[in-house]
């Protein structure tokens, strides 16, 4: 059953740039901002924020798809937003040097905007799904890549857009790209800006799947859709370990696996699911 819900905030300039539905115990967040190709403005990134949040503290909440409407996942950060537009001659589109152009601190909508993005999409409680439907540039990739799980249409592709215009990975990239795909692949998509396909990004393992762009969203439903009934607690715990390990010694890495089993052992979702195992039956987990 699907069921739609009013956005977090109020809309500005845009009508609904974020649009949040609920099919079963999966929240569905489809970024609306076609004419820009989805581009994040500060009033989507709040939005996109709060819908998290929501998701987050709502018992019925089980996983998180996210997705973006028409040709594009996300444009990255909209150039065009007044926080951080550029000074410059809109008739020759030159920067006009003779005077100082006022600078905006982008790094002020980093801390205001993105970097709590990134923080709650990386601690939520349930898993978290992105099924990239077209191009994901700048922030806009590393947004979907911060989800636990990729899946994208065979016709998308990911691009590091910011050396292009003069800026570094943001958004989470310096640290999501090196462990995704290691140094060398990093900096080549960092450095270039290049358009990665998504068949590629499937191969050098920067996303888990690329489906025919027919199959995306039933195969990203399917996925969260599993996934919501999976016993939600031991799976998010299992992203903190994974992501945890990257920085542990080996022997530091089997010793939080047993802090975490043995927490796990005494909840609900364990003991149902060795119970429903041994009396053949199907398990019904509660655990968040
Ligand atoms: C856009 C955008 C866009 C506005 C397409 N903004 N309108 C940066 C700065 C500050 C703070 C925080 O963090 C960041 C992080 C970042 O995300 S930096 C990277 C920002 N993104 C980019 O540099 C990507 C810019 N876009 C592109 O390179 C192309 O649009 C791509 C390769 C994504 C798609 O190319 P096409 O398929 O050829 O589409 P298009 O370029 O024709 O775009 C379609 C429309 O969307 C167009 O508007 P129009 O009115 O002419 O139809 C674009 O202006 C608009 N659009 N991206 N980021």
């Amino acid at each position: 059953m699907s069921t739609a819900h009013t956005p977090a905030t109020t809309p500005g300039a845009d009508e609904a740039p974020l649009l949040i539905s609920t099919e079963g115990a999966v929240r569905v967040l489809t970024l609306n901002r076609p004419q820009a190709l989805n581009a994040f403005t500060t009033g989507l990134l709040g939005q996109i924020r709060v819908a998290l949040d929501d998701a987050a503290s709502d018992a019925n909440v089980r996983a998180v798809l996210i997705t973006g409407a028409g040709r594009a996942f996300c444009a990255g950060q909209d150039l065009s937003d007044p926080h951080i537009k550029p000074e410059f001659d809109e008739h020759s589109g030159e920067v006009d040097t003779t005077r100082k152009p006022k600078a905006k601190d982008i790094g002020n909508l980093l801390d205001h905007y993105y970097i709590p993005l990134a923080l709650r999409l990386r601690s939520m409680p349930v898993p978290t799904i992105c099924a990239v439907n077209g191009v994901a540039a700048g922030a806009g990739a590393n947004f979907a890549l911060g989800c636990d799980l990729v899946l994208a249409g065979q016709s998308a592709s990911f691009i590091q857009a910011f050396s292009k215009i003069g800026l570094v990975p943001d958004c989470g990239g310096t640290w999501l790209l090196t462990r995704l795909v290691g140094r060398a692949r990093a900096l080549q998509l960092a450095l270039l800006g290049d358009k990665l396909p998504a068949e590629q990004a499937q191969q050098w393992g920067l996303i888990a799947r690329c489906v025919a762009d027919a199959d995306l969203m039933s195969e990203a439903m399917a996925t969260a859709q599993k996934l919501s009934k999976m016993p939600t607690r031991a799976l998010v715990q299992t992203r903190q370990a994974l992501d945890a390990s990257m920085d542990l010694e080996f022997e530091d890495a089997l010793k939080l696996e047993a802090r975490l089993q043995s927490q796990l052992g005494y909840a609900h979702d364990y003991l149902e699911g060795a119970a429903s195992f041994l009396s053949k039956r199907a398990p019904v987990f509660k655990d968040r």
